[in-house]
């Protein structure tokens, strides 16, 4: 373990790093904002890799246009939905980047859109041809191809859901009681990204009890509220809806929902416990809610419409995050570019009644308070935390975290020894942990303000984490250019956030994981049932080996190492109990 004061060092010259090495391909780069975006946060923009795959032709020709052969367009699509498009939007109208639509890019002309495709802006455009990314000649194929009209990849209606929609096994057909001995509310459901599967692993033997395909480059997984269906979505859309109460457990239904998705959830309300199920998508921008026990198909919402504040028209609003309401039988659904959050009551699913809630722009991710009342959600591109009350359906609070970025996971909850119940996210852009006061009537005045920032690693951080039980909070770093931050993890002692300064103790996981090879990157901590271990996933190469670290709480010792050839690249880890009952 290092001590605080060591890594602290480590992360000055890291800043110091940064830096430079912003500075030093071009004498512009002195001049870049604060929140430029060429460190960790611009590697966390979606890539679209689905929609990559699409085959597109070449919309009609018009006089003036530059010259594409079918194949380069086709290629073109490619690069651009899979490094452009997260940005600039799948049509091209902008989202944290600008509009790239042709009354646009043949003002600026061919030779402008060259030079800033190659050397980037101060503005967050990165530098595709001087950081060697792109070749001049790609560079020159995507010059041409911004110039030419957007290809528009297919909707994904009804029938096209009902086409992909399969039930493997009909509920009738399904044991009627659990009928392994496996300790479900234990289990962790834990993504290999890259291997487009999902690992059973059990809590308390950590023996990797089954792997079940997925969809491609498979996202998160979420629990029915019973605890007896897990539900995977991949990048590709795909839903599998896995029995765990089968001898041995496997999917018994899967729908794809879209080209492109992120989220999925199940309404956990009570009285319609495991009733529906709803999925997010990016491409079409919409959400489905469906069949609890099928995945039918019953209901699908369309996401596009204006942006909250500026009012006009966004064609492609993607679906973030989702969460289940415990106080009405209401599903929380961020619409990232209009800055919405619909609240979709589904208690009546033949007459939907969705409200529109006004929020912030860019929601992404985040999680309920520890009362489960309050939705704490962020708008990462405009570093702000949006609190909202959902059994109120309205919005309390938009808060500035005054970091870069936020990226909370769920969060974390913790009892502060000074300003009581909290909850806690950190940040992408740079080393800042906000700490959200979420206590109206015990603690007024310090209920949704920021109450105290702490200062962790470094920039890159994606999830933190702590338990009830727990009295540690968790902050990794996955995505800091530095190896030795991205391969450990901070942890804060919760009775040490009554100092102002709070130091923190690093946990140096890959070297625990005693991988050689690669710079394996530690990515989100997820603890057991019981609140004694946290896990902790070392993400290597597809071809190197990944491990998963196990820690105990308590001691905040190495307790065992997971290794196994089928656990490639493992990433998000869902333990059971904790996720269906929305404990972090
Ligand atoms: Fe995620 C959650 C989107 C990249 C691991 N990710 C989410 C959610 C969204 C999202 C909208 C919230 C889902 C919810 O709660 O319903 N993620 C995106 C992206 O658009 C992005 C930036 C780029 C992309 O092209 O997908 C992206 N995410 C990543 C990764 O690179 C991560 C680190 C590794 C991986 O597996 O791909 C990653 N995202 C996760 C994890 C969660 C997640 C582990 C769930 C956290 C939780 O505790 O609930």
């Amino acid at each position: 373990m290092k001590t605080p004061k060591a890594i602290r060092a480590t992360l000055l010259m890291t800043g110091a790093a940064l830096t430079l090495g912003l500075a030093a391909p071009m004498a512009v780069a002195q001049d870049k904002p604060k929140d430029h975006a060429d460190g960790p946060a611009a590697a966390y923009e979606p890539s679209m890799t689905t929609l990559g795959q699409i085959q597109v032709e070449i919309p009609g020709r018009k006089p003036g246009d530059p010259v594409m052969t079918p194949s380069e367009f086709q290629k073109a699509t490619t690069i651009y939905f899979e490094r452009c498009a997260g940005c600039h939007g799948v049509l091209r109208k902008g989202a944290t980047g600008k509009a790239l639509t042709p009354d646009v890019t043949r003002e600026n002309g061919f030779e402008y859109l060259r030079d800033f495709i190659t050397y980037g802006s101060p503005a967050g455009m990165p530098n595709w041809g001087t950081s060697g990314e792109m070749t001049e000649e790609e560079i020159d194929m995507m010059a041409r191809y911004v110039l030419l009209e957007p290809p528009a990849p297919p909707e994904f209606g009804m029938p096209e859901m009902k086409a992909s929609w399969k039930v493997h096994v009909a509920p009738e057909d399904r044991p009627a009681e659990k009928m392994n001995d496996w300790d479900i509310d234990n289990l962790f459901s834990v993504t290999l990204r890259d291997a487009g599967q999902i690992a059973l692993i059990d809590g308390a033997s950590y023996e990797i009890k089954k792997v079940i395909d997925t969809g491609y480059a498979v996202h998160i997984s979420r629990i029915s509220a019973s605890g007896r269906y897990l539900f995977v979505i991949g990048r590709d859309a795909k839903i599998n809806m896995i029995d765990l109460w089968m001898e041995s457990p496997d999917t018994v239904a899967e729908i794809k929902i879209g080209s492109e998705a992120r989220s999925v959830e199940t309404s956990k309300m009570e009285g319609w416990e495991d009733k529906y199920a709803i999925g997010g998508s990016y491409w079409p921008p919409q959400y489905v809610i469906m069949d609890g026990d099928t995945l039918e198909p019953l209901r699908i919402k369309s996401t596009r419409g204006m942006i909250f504040d500026e009012e006009t028209y966004h064609p492609e609003p993607r679906v973030a995050a989702i969460l289940s309401s415990h106080y009405n039988p209401e599903f929380i659904v961020n619409i990232k570019e209009t800055g919405k959050i619909h609240l979709v009551d589904y208690s009546d699913i033949n007459s939907l009644k969705i409200t529109e809630v006004d929020a912030e722009r860019f929601l992404h991710d985040g999680g309920l308070d520890s009362t489960k009342r309050y939705f704490l959600t962020a708008a990462n591109a405009r570093n702000k935390v949006v609190v909202m009350d959902t059994k109120e359906g309205d919005v309390e609070a938009v808060i500035d975290t005054d970091g870069l970025t936020p990226h909370p996971g769920r969060g974390a909850n913790i009892n502060h020894p000074t300003y009581g119940p909290v909850w806690v996210t950190s940040h992408l852009g740079d080393d800042t942990v906000a700490v959200i006061g979420t206590d109206p009537e015990g603690n007024p005045d310090h209920a949704w303000k920021m109450v105290q920032q702490l200062y962790a690693m470094g920039g890159g951080s994606l999830f933190v984490k702590t338990h009830p039980e727990s009295d540690n909070l968790y902050v990794d770093a996955p995505l800091n250019p530095d190896a030795e931050i991205s391969g450990s993890v901070a942890v804060f002692k919760v009775a040490d956030l009554a100092q102002e300064e709070p130091e923190f103790t690093v946990l140096p996981i890959v070297e625990w994981a005693g991988i050689a090879e690669g710079q394996p990157r530690v990515v989100q901590g997820e603890f057991n049932k019981e609140g004694n271990e946290i896990w902790f996933s070392v993400w290597n190469a597809k071809d190197l080996e990944s491990a998963i670290v196990v820690v105990d709480d308590k001691t905040l010792e190495l307790k065992t190492v997971i290794k196994d050839e089928r656990l490639v690249t493992p990433t998000g880890k869902f333990n059971v109990y904790n996720t269906r009952a929305d404990v972090y």
